[in-house]
């Protein structure tokens, strides 16, 4: 009797959890994915993630400052004092900071055109090997390269979206510094970019996921050839309420190795330098907040924030490792 009480028990409890699995799964069905929501875009550090309505045009600024302090070989990090055994010089510190502009225009439902361009300023402070000088720091600042695309949205419906970017970038950025191959502001390159998008809506939950690449053909100026960068991210948010929700999100990088190499650049002397050592992979783990204005003066701007740190770094040894980044970004559809 005990028994038949706990199976019926555990039947209903079942039972009961398939139904609301069922509600949770069929009830977004009814309405369609719609940007007009807090966590309607993606974590401020994912780009090119959302497209826009016929005629809507959309500005935006993004500040990144990346932080790295410690090189790593594979994912053990070596220290200092062990470079300096075998290079003149090497970086202890650097920051990079990111000034980010991107304007987006829908000529249709389908079809929104993406330009974006960036201002940097890279400063790294390096330490030298005993009798080989003094530690010092160098800059390098000034116009990133442009980057022009057009994302196409071919699925809108059961609440979720997809769209493909498709688009190049204009080697606008400086490459003939005479630093390390991260302390140039450009690829050099007229580099293909691509990417895939998904997207998915629930009452009061998000969900997205990112695949995207760029991808360098031919020589550049210097004689080398910039490694392919891929990165897949899917990210999940929470509707507090109509104008806010914290979001998740997971990032899996992947950096190519560099073909040819600056003549300018003597890589015995800077691992930075070297270009056999700017490759490798790396996960970041981040934690973000949007908030969409609703109402007001500032009705329809949108203010976020993301940080983002590595839980896994393996790369091509000795070369400058994340310690984190951090983005802030502030976008205004109209
Ligand atoms: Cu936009």
């Amino acid at each position: 009797m005990k028994s038949q009480i706990n199976n019926r028990y555990t039947f209903f409890r079942l039972f009961g959890t398939a139904l609301l699995l069922l509600c949770f799964i069929t009830e977004p069905l009814y309405s369609q994915w719609t940007a007009a929501r807090p966590d309607g875009h993606a974590p401020i550090g994912v780009h090119a993630e959302h497209t826009h309505h016929k005629g809507e045009w959309m500005i935006g600024y993004k500040y990144f400052m990346t932080y790295s302090d410690r090189h790593l070989d594979g994912n053990s990090e070596v220290p200092l004092s062990n470079i300096l055994d075998n290079y003149i010089m090497a970086g202890q510190d650097m920051m990079m900071h990111m000034h980010m502009f991107e304007v987006m225009y829908a000529t249709s439902d389908r079809l929104t055109l993406m330009l974006m361009g960036d201002l940097m300023f890279h400063n790294m402070n390096h330490a030298h090997a005993p009798g080989f000088g003094e530690d010092h720091s160098h800059n390098t600042s000034g116009l990133g390269d442009i980057r022009l695309s057009g994302l196409y949205m071919f699925y809108d419906r059961n609440n979720q979206r997809m769209h493909t970017e498709l688009g190049f970038t204009i080697p606008t950025g400086r490459i003939d510094y005479f630093e390390g191959y991260d302390m140039q502001l450009g690829s050099g390159t007229v580099d293909l970019i691509s990417g895939l998008t998904w997207l998915a809506q629930r009452e009061r939950t998000s969900f997205g996921a990112q695949a995207s690449g760029q991808f360098s053909f031919y020589e550049n100026s210097r004689n080398y050839r910039r490694g392919e960068r891929v990165n897949a991210t899917a990210w999940s948010g929470y509707v507090i309420n109509d104008w806010i929700s914290p979001l998740i999100r997971l990032s899996l990088n992947h950096t190519g190795a560099i073909s040819g190499r600056d003549p300018n650049l003597d890589p015995s002397i800077d691992p930075a330098r070297n270009p056999n050592f700017h490759s490798g992979q790396q996960v970041d783990a981040g934690a973000g907040l949007n908030v969409y204005l609703r109402e007001g003066r500032f009705s329809g701007v949108r203010l976020a924030l993301e940080f983002l740190y590595p839980i896994y770094q393996n790369l091509d040894d000795p070369q400058m490792a994340n310690r984190f980044t951090g983005v802030f970004g502030v976008q205004y559809a109209f």
